[in-house]
């Protein structure tokens, strides 16, 4: 059974998401956190990832509107993820995002306590094992979160993506609505050419109920830059406003960096 949970008001809003029945969002290894960068410990051991048909243009299987946050449903079993120091091969099954409001940030970690514009998560689930499977293990997924900020000149081939992606968001204006994706779309072109080689690393759990402890977390340090008309669309279009959970506290865990 789901319980009525959100960020703003309503029986258990963000503060007390740790009252839910079976939920973890009480514990000590939550997330996001706040990513303090001098803190962060270099591990050599974090490499290149290798990404698997992330430049497939028909990835994205349907767009929706989950109640929280825009959510891209991908094509099974096409999308991969492996190497960046995970140890496994990870299936990649949805994005998603947070935002803040037309006015203000709303990315779910913060670097230095400075938040970003939005914040776009990667959802991959470790390939041997099951989705419940995976939320009951402490690496079975791994998240990778992209800042997203606005920038006058974001480069041609991001603004296209990210104008197909919010010609989406006028069909998914009602709550659990859903829209076929049949547009070339990858996630490459989502991301551009961002540095994909400089990120930090930690363990820590889903951002919103039930908050498995089931997340090995990959937080890239260079935002990917899109035009603000489009960012602006996410709240503008579907109507969610500040769809981020506040930074937890790290309880005595390891940040750790790719740089030195
Ligand atoms: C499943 C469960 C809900 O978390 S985030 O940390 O990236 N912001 O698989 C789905 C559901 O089917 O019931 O707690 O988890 C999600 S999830 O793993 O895809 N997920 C990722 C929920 C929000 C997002
Ligand atoms: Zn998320």
């Amino acid at each position: 059974p789901s319980h009525p949970w959100c960020y703003g008001h309503c029986e258990y809003s963000v503060s007390h998401w740790d009252l839910l029945p079976h939920s973890s969002c009480g514990g000590s290894h939550q997330s996001p956190v706040n990513i303090v960068a001098h803190g962060a410990v270099r591990d050599k051991r974090l490499n290149a990832f290798t990404y698997t048909n992330f430049d497939n243009r028909s990835a994205i299987k349907s767009i929706s509107n989950s109640g929280h946050t825009v959510m891209c449903e991908l094509r099974e079993d096409l999308l991969e993820v492996s190497g960046g120091g995970l140890g496994h091969v990870y299936s990649t099954f949805q994005l998603h995002f947070h935002w803040g409001t037309a006015q203000e940030s709303g990315s779910e970690h913060t670097v230095d306590s400075k938040r970003y514009t939005m914040e776009m998560h990667i959802v991959s689930k470790r390939k041997d094992l099951t989705l419940d499977e995976a939320l009951q293990t402490p690496n079975g997924l791994a998240v990778l979160g992209f800042f997203i900020e606005s920038h006058p000149k974001s480069s041609p081939s991001v603004t296209n993506a990210w104008e197909t992606l919010t010609s989406y968001l006028p069909a998914i204006q009602n709550i659990s609505s859903a829209v076929d994706v049949k547009a070339n779309l990858s996630i490459d072109d989502l991301l551009g050419n961002v540095n994909r080689a400089a990120y930090y690393r930690y363990n820590g759990s889903l951002t919103t109920p039930s908050c498995n402890e089931a997340v090995v977390w990959t937080v890239f340090e260079e935002s990917v830059k899109v035009d603000q008309n489009l960012i602006t669309m996410f709240p503008s279009q579907i109507g969610y406003f500040n769809v981020f959970r506040p930074t937890q506290s790290l309880n005595g865990r390891t940040i750790y960096t790719t740089k030195s």
